[in-house]
């Protein structure tokens, strides 16, 4: 027994010696010093058998391998660790530096709001179309049933241009070049920066809108009512109060602004709904008939439903924010909330 141990000394020092990385140690521990099956274990159990006199000698021996061996593992063990968080020897590297920082970008939140309503819309059947931000007087306004001098006109604060170009007010501009060239049936959304001069805390010279449309036949006030109602309960909650209200539109008749009932105080009256529960947030009606005669539409024919919103509002409704122009001071501590 005495020579098994000392050969089972040799062994473990030269398979410590060759031990150069931590995946290393376990093996050797499990193997050698292991409680169930290891070399020292199996070897001392044999004590019980060896006569009565030797036991005490060869107990004591068996006793300083095994401390023998555990402390030179614990040394190793410690060894690789520090070599570790030495790290490689290049250079002078400080491993204990901290990382470099890897900005992460974001979609701006009118950005990712305008996205959702695209794809709801897209749920709904609708395509996409995207136009020039600058525009002629014709399809901003002449197409659309605002002729010069109209009224109307004063309502849009235009950017102009020259005499006949103009930064468009608004995205419908789009959808006339649609309906002068596509036959029905049609449905389209078009997103995209619209500018008027106006700037204070509810407007800002630039701001996102979609506006939308669908031509067919026999199309009714109720399926305007029923598309975007659907849009507003997929947009804030199933259970959204929505309600349709008169109003006037020079490209719509009958025309329509639409409510929700108050997304800050659930309808109780705040600040924010102005104490009635309910918000305004699409403007909305059926084409007038005069606009389905301009893109060579016969009114008799087809009928059509047109709507629009502002992208800001609405991300401010979902976020609780009460300026527009935190949207565009590019203050990225309040960019990054979204
Ligand atoms: C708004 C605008 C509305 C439209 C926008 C529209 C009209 C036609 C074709 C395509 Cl003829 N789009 N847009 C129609 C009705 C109302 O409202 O600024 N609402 C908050």
């Amino acid at each position: 027994m005495e020579s098994e141990l000392n050969r089972l000394r040799e062994e473990a020092l030269s398979a410590l010696a060759e031990i150069t990385d931590s995946t290393g140690l376990e093996p050797f521990r499990v193997r050698y010093l292991g409680r169930k099956g290891g070399s020292l274990t199996t070897v001392m159990r044999k004590l019980a058998e060896v006569p009565k006199e030797e036991r005490p000698r060869l107990g004591a021996l068996a006793n300083s391998v095994k401390k023998e061996i555990t402390s030179l593992f614990e040394k190793k063990k410690q060894e690789l660790a520090d070599a570790r968080d030495a790290g490689p020897a290049v250079g002078n590297l400080d491993r204990s530096l901290p990382g470099r920082y890897l900005p992460v970008g974001k979609l701006h939140p009118v950005t990712q709001v305008m996205e959702e309503i695209c794809s709801i819309f897209e749920g709904l059947g609708f395509a996409i179309a995207e136009g020039p931000d600058v525009e002629t007087d014709h399809y901003n306004f002449e197409a659309l049933n605002i002729p010069k001098h109209h009224p109307a006109r004063d309502m849009h604060d235009t950017f102009y241009v020259s005499d006949s170009i103009l930064l468009r007010t608004h995205t419908s501009p789009m959808q006339a070049r649609i309906m002068e060239n596509q036959e029905p049936p049609l449905r389209y959304i078009a997103p995209g920066k619209v500018y008027r001069c106006d700037s204070d805390i509810t407007h800002t010279p630039m701001f996102v809108q979609v506006e939308g449309f669908l031509v067919d036949r026999q199309v009714s006030f109720a399926d305007l009512k029923g598309v975007l109602t659907s849009f507003l309960r997929r947009m804030f909650s199933k259970d959204l109060a929505v309600r349709f209200r008169p109003s006037f539109f020079p490209f719509t008749e009958p025309s329509a602004e639409v409510d929700i009932g108050c997304v800050i105080c659930g309808g109780k009256g705040c600040r924010v709904c102005k104490r009635t529960g309910w918000i305004e947030i699409l403007g909305s009606g059926l084409i007038d008939p005069e606009v389905m005669k301009m893109v060579g539409y016969d009114p008799d024919e087809y009928s059509g439903f047109a709507f629009g919103l502002g992208v800001e509002r609405i991300a401010m409704l979902k976020y609780g924010i009460d300026d527009i122009r935190l949207y565009y001071e590019n203050d990225l501590r309040f960019l990054s909330q979204f």
